[in-house]
């Protein structure tokens, strides 16, 4: 009875997919609340349920809003998987335990409601909807984000139409819906009655192309039922079906939005009204000419993002601010384009990629990635069975946004491996919508796909693809015919900069390879959201909540929280730094020609949109600013600016004035900021946003040391007492335990330490993907998070100026030999300050210990030390005001920055390491009733600071188990690793790991 479910048949009684528009016909939102009951079986409530009744039969029924997903609602919960499914894969099956909602509300027609022809969309329902009304079956639906709709007129009754729904958690749809997400069940996107008067259009199909060479366009508006196309702009009314061809129009671009606003109307027929349906047309030209994706005659790069639809509180049942302000934050953010990985999603967020400018790689709602614990046995695309089931999809994702300019590349699936499917699923995308070029990553022979394309490539490997010198794919033959077309295709990377966690690193690295060669189209990086979810604590405190807090396998974990925004859409450290990456502008001042060279790196406009500035800056503190007028210069050309007067008078008198120069040691750095931003305001931004900088050091730059050139570790005893000192000694304002040789206390302040630290929280990118590239696991083998420490002798020389205090020890790890020998210089600074020169000298056995392929590399070189509870504020010059780190720290910039202690952490879903803040010249810790201190690097030093430890952030699962300590640990460190992608990518390149000797 319930056979549907388990059919791979993707539907039944459904009207044909079309185009999704919104008209001033009739619509009836059925979105509110519904009765809902939840049952443990695709039996439901039973038999009845469809009947036409106004009270559902039975008990247990509650109410429930729409759209929604029930889980989220309090019925059940939500369930993630990665890969695996999250039921026995028999497809195409399902288990007989599938919760199944019956949902049931009535409704009157609004007065006048024409009901001859009415159509009843569903938007989306996740995964498998049977409709009913009143007391007829309509038929079901499977392919949860994606449309259906019931021809429904004669059924209609003025008053009391039942409506009634039961959806069911798991059907055969959900073997093709394996995507890396939530397992969401519920009616969640809209349900409408749409009027549809007699002569509606039922579908339309625009096209509209532009001409590079003469900036012509055409237009054509093809429909199912006669009906007059109106672009007042451009004078147009005409027929459907009629060409126009236009001798000058404005083309759309992601940079420049242009749509042409007008009406498809149809006249009214047998007394019916007629009907206008607002057109958005934007006239663009998709093609693939020698290897190069073009648009509009011009290369194309996108700068993109795979975007999920997830709200914390709400999952994929986004409303329509929600999804703008993805738009508008991805805009400010620089990103030009959009993967809707892995689904169609709601129609209105394509209407604002239109509108605002977003480049949109739409993505059918097919996955079958969980297939791979068959070895890839009865895989859907290669089984003809399904064959219905995937066309379906595709039909119903080309059909509804076919009249998208922001859409421009097809993707018929993600991780579904391959089979005769795409060959079909392919011909009929061709065949219906020519003026669009199709994606498929997964196939090796790409022989369905005008790209080739990869996940997560190591950068050496991106740089080849870039000089069409990739190595052949595994499963084709070198020189076949599919292995010279993917060498003569374009590259779409789509999928890279995993962002889980703390991370991702080198997506500046990545963006110069992508500059670097025509063949690359763009990239997307993965992902832009964090699907967590949003939980109150029952004292009051808000978290996330990802996979693995969930009771229940198999189980994805933290996976789900990777992206560039946390679940409620704060930007992460990673956003800010792909926002600098893919800057439209390149500046680079050069101090010594004394110009700037402007690059527009955009594709289509030129630079006047944007008001250029500079910043003269002593130390942090500006000292002069003005503007720098900035020649006309065309998309993707450069131009060379000479400082202006004012600048360049302004160095001069600055460095006359203080006689700042690279000599003066870091003390009064002279900076020039130039920075890019909106003239005027924009849809997505207001005038004066800043979209690109650039910064330069007046006198170079500054260079770090470690080792200080010719400095010696002193002789061992060669001081006045040798030996462990069995008493407290002062070196000036500094007090040392005489048999630790700590430092204990500094003037009024209480101190505890330094000493050596060579750990950090594991990020998820240190944990690797599975046992791929797990440094974490190397660095709790070398045990680097259990640090032993001896001190081995304390001498004081008080026959030096001031006094100087030599601490010898030795630190390592419990049953290891490895670890450093630390000797600690401690001199008298000043009347109230000490200087520590620390020299660390590594012993034993770092590499002969077993850990694998990896180089035995601590994540970290520096000091840690314990410091009062009492600071709470932070100043620092150096780069900032966000965290760093030594592959992610473009966006950081030089300049005098402060925030609280409680600031300077990032609060990742899961915790780990965050909040370094690299290159630190100086440092000010104040907190009230505290004395100032300060720390001077020679010349520069990482920092953290936090109310907790790294072991403690390390144990933390979630970011409410930070407890204040009660003190702030302060670590300085020399070194600290890079961040990487390596929880789904290539490992982290060696040149961003720390070492054991500098
Ligand atoms: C890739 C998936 O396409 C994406 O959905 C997500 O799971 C991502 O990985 C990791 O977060 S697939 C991977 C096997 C390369």
């Amino acid at each position: 009875m319930h056979s549907y479910v388990s059919d791979p048949v993707p539907g039944r009684g459904r009207r044909e997919p079309r185009a999704d528009f919104v008209s001033d016909a009739g619509r009836l939102s059925l979105n509110g609340e519904w009765d809902f009951r939840l049952s443990r079986t695709a039996a439901g409530t039973g038999p009845e349920f469809g009947a036409d009744t106004l009270t559902p039969a039975g008990d247990g029924w509650g109410s429930i809003r729409v759209p929604a997903h029930w889980v989220l609602e309090g019925h059940g919960e939500p369930l993630y998987t990665n890969t695996a499914f999250p039921f026995p894969l028999d497809s195409p099956r399902v288990p007989e335990e599938n919760p199944t909602g019956d949902y049931r509300r009535t409704f009157d027609l609004p007065a006048g409601w024409l009901s001859k022809g009415s159509v009843l969309r569903f938007q989306g329902v996740d995964s498998c909807g049977a409709v009913w009304l009143n007391g007829v079956e309509l038929g079901h639906s499977k392919g949860s984000r994606l449309p259906f709709e019931f021809a429904v007129g004669p059924l209609l009754r003025e008053r009391g139409n039942v409506l009634a729904v039961r959806v069911n958690r798991w059907s055969s749809g959900s073997h093709l819906e394996d995507q890396d997400m939530w397992w969401l069940p519920g009616i969640f996107r809209d349900v409408e009655l749409l009027e549809r008067p007699a002569g509606a259009i039922d579908d339309f199909f625009v096209h509209a192309d532009y001409d590079h060479r003469d900036g012509s366009g055409m237009l054509r508006v093809d429909s199912d039922a006669p009906g007059q196309v109106e672009l007042p702009e451009l004078g147009i009314a005409v027929p459907t079906g009629t060409t126009v061809r236009l001798a000058a129009i404005e083309p759309w671009s992601a940079e420049s939005p242009r749509l042409y606003r007008g009406t498809l109307s149809t006249p009214g027929v047998d007394g019916a009204p007629g009907e206008r349906i607002p057109l958005a047309v934007g006239f663009r030209t998709v093609s693939i000419e020698d290897g190069r994706l073009l648009v509009n005659g011009s290369p194309v790069l996108f700068r993109g993002v795979n975007r999920h639809e997830h709200d914390p509180d709400r999952g994929r049942a986004l409303d329509l601010e929600t999804m703008r302000r993805d738009v508008v934050m991805m805009k400010q953010h620089n990103i030009n384009a959009v993967r809707t990985s892995h689904y169609p999603p709601h129609p209105d967020f394509l209407r604002l990629c239109d509108e605002y400018g977003l480049w949109v790689v739409e993505e059918c709602d097919i996955e079958t990635h969980g297939f791979i614990y068959a070895g890839w046995e009865g895989n859907p695309p290669a089984e003809p069975v399904w064959r219905e089931a995937l066309m379906d999809r595709i039909r119903r994702m080309v059909e509804r946004d076919k009249n998208h300019p922001s859409v421009v590349v097809w993707s018929m699936a993600n991780e579904s491996m391959t089979g005769e499917a795409f060959d079909e699923m392919e011909a009929w995308i061709r065949a219906r919508d020519g003026s669009r070029p199709i994606h498929y990553e997964r196939d090796p022979s790409y022989r369905n796909s005008d790209f080739y394309s990869l996940m997560y490539p190591a950068q050496e490997e991106l740089a080849a693809v870039g000089r069409r010198a990739e190595p052949t794919p595994e499963g084709v033959e070198a020189g076949s015919a599919d292995d010279e077309r993917r060498r003569g295709l374009p590259f779409l990377l789509c999928e890279y900069g995993h962002a889980m966690g703390n991370g991702p690193g080198s997506l500046v690295d990545y963006q110069n390879i992508l500059e670097s060669s025509e063949r690359f189209c763009g990239a997307f990086v993965w992902e832009w959201i964090d699907h967590g979810f949003r939980r109150t604590l029952p004292d009051g405190v808000s978290t996330f909540v990802h996979g693995g807090d969930i009771d229940f396998l198999p189980n994805g974990g933290s996976y789900c929280i990777d992206g560039l925004v946390f679940p409620d859409r704060t930007p992460s450290p990673g956003l800010v730094e792909y926002k600098k990456a893919i800057e439209p502008v390149a500046l680079a001042i050069d101090v010594t020609a004394g110009s700037v060279v402007v690059r527009n790196k955009q594709d289509f406009a030129d630079l006047s949109a944007f008001g250029f500035a500079w910043l003269l800056e002593r130390e942090g503190v500006s000292m002069a600013s003005g503007v720098v007028t900035v020649p006309g210069c065309a998309a993707r050309a450069s131009v060379s600016v000479a400082f202006p007067a004012g600048l360049a008078s302004a160095i001069a008198s600055s460095v006359a004035a203080d006689g700042a120069s690279a000599a003066d040691g870091g003390d009064r750095e002279l900076w020039i900021t130039v920075s890019a931003s909106l003239v005027a305001e924009a849809a997505w931004a207001p005038a004066g946003h800043e979209v690109a900088w650039a910064q330069a050091r007046v006198g170079g730059e500054v260079t770090r040391e470690w080792a200080l050139s010719g400095a010696e570790v002193p002789a061992s005893g060669a001081g006045a007492e040798a030996q462990v000192l069995e008493r407290s000694v002062a070196l000036g304002a500094a007090r040392f335990d005489g048999a630790s040789g700590e430092l204990v206390g500094l003037g009024e302040l209480e101190l505890a330490g330094p000493r050596l630290d060579l750990w950090r929280a594991p990020t998820e990118n240190d944990k690797g993907q599975g046992e791929l590239n797990n440094l974490a696991k190397v660095w709790r083998k070398l045990g680097l998070d259990r640090i032993l420490h001896r001190t081995d002798e304390v001498t004081l020389d008080e026959t030096a100026t001031g006094g100087r205090l030599v601490v010898r020890g030795r630190s390592g790890p419990a049953g290891l030999t490895l670890g450093y020998r630390t000797t600690f210089v401690w001199e008298a600074a000043g009347a109230d300050g000490v200087a520590l020169t620390a020299f660390l000298e590594p012993v034993g056995h770092w590499t002969n210990t077993p850990v694998g392929d990896f180089s035995a590399t601590p994540p970290r070189l520096g000091l840690r030390l314990g410091l009062s509870g009492g600071f709470t504020d932070a100043e620092w010059f150096g780069p900032g005001p966000g965290e760093a780190y030594a592959d992610s720290r473009a966006a950081a910039r030089v300049g005098r920055h402060r925030a609280s202690v409680d600031a300077l952490q990032t609060h990742y879903v899961v915790p780990q390491e965050n909040g370094n803040r690299p290159d630190t010249r100086w440092l000010e810790l104040s907190g009230a009733g505290l004395p100032t201190l300060r720390v001077e690097g020679a010349p520069v030093f990482d920092f953290t600071a936090r109310r907790w430890t790294s072991e403690s952030l390390d144990a933390a699962a979630h970011p409410e188990h930070l407890v204040d300590s009660g003190r702030v640990w302060l670590n300085l460190d020399h070194a600290q690793q890079g961040l990487g992608s390596a929880s789904c990518g290539p490992a982290l390149p060696e040149r961003y790991r720390t070492c054991l000797l500098y």
